[in-house]
């Protein structure tokens, strides 16, 4: 019988953390992909334009545990670093994105554990992006682990956006002359007006086409 490790209790190292990490990501990419696949497969289109992954360094959560007051520790980090494994989707439209979170909540064998639409209530700076925390169970040899993975879905234009931001961001180290910041929020409009326009452009487009017969 499987010995169940729950909750990373009996999980104490470095690598065992990581593995499970980078287990977690496969599973959720695959099944991604298969989504995307059977959606291809039954209305022709697919809703994904690529999809990234990566696990966080370890720099990157040491400093996320230092900002929410946490010593570093294993335990610590499980417990409270919630975007270690990172899938980010990125879609063509809007709706594609609302579309594509309904079909991941629907998987029997995932957990979402949290939403943060960023794309309903941007955040201050402008950034939008939808975010799911789920859980799905990583079957190892002798138990069975719920590991947490972020889901971020965004279009490309926010994608866009969001990576010039980050990189501003970490070059000015959180502290962006005034005007820098003005801008980018100016262009965090400017793509909302550009995914509104494309979404509507599409269905024209696809109205057009079923007039026609095509
Ligand atoms: P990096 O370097 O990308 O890993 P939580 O503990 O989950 O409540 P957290 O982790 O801030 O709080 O959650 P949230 O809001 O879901 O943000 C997680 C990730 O989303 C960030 O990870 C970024 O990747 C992205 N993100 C959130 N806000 C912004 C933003 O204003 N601009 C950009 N460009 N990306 C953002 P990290 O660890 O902050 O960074």
């Amino acid at each position: 019988m499987l010995n169940a490790v729950k909750n990373y209790d009996d999980v104490d190292s470095w690598k065992t953390v990581m593995f499970l990490y980078n287990s977690a990501l496969k599973k959720v990419g695959t099944k991604l992909e298969i989504l995307n696949d059977e959606f291809q497969h039954v209305h022709k289109y697919n809703p994904i334009e690529h999809i990234k992954t990566r696990v966080k360094t370890a720099e990157s959560i040491v400093k996320k545990l230092k900002r929410y007051g946490y010593e570093t520790s294993i335990e610590n980090m499980v417990k409270y670093v919630n975007d270690i494994a990172g899938v980010r989707v990125i879609c063509s439209f809007t709706s594609d994105i609302y579309r594509l979170a309904e079909m991941i909540g629907n998987q029997n064998d995932l957990k979402v554990l949290a939403i943060k639409d960023y794309i309903k209530n941007p955040k201050e700076s402008g950034y939008k992006s939808y975010h799911m925390l789920a859980s799905v169970p990583i079957f190892l040899s002798d138990g069975v682990v719920d590991t947490k993975v972020e889901i971020q879905i965004r279009t490309i234009a926010m994608d866009f956006w969001a990576s010039l931001e980050h990189k501003i961001y970490y070059k000015f180290e959180g502290n962006a002359p005034d005007y820098i910041s003005r801008d980018l929020r100016e262009c965090a409009e400017m793509v909302s007006t550009l995914d509104e326009k494309m979404l509507s452009l599409n269905e024209a487009i696809h109205a057009c086409l079923e007039k026609e017969g095509l």
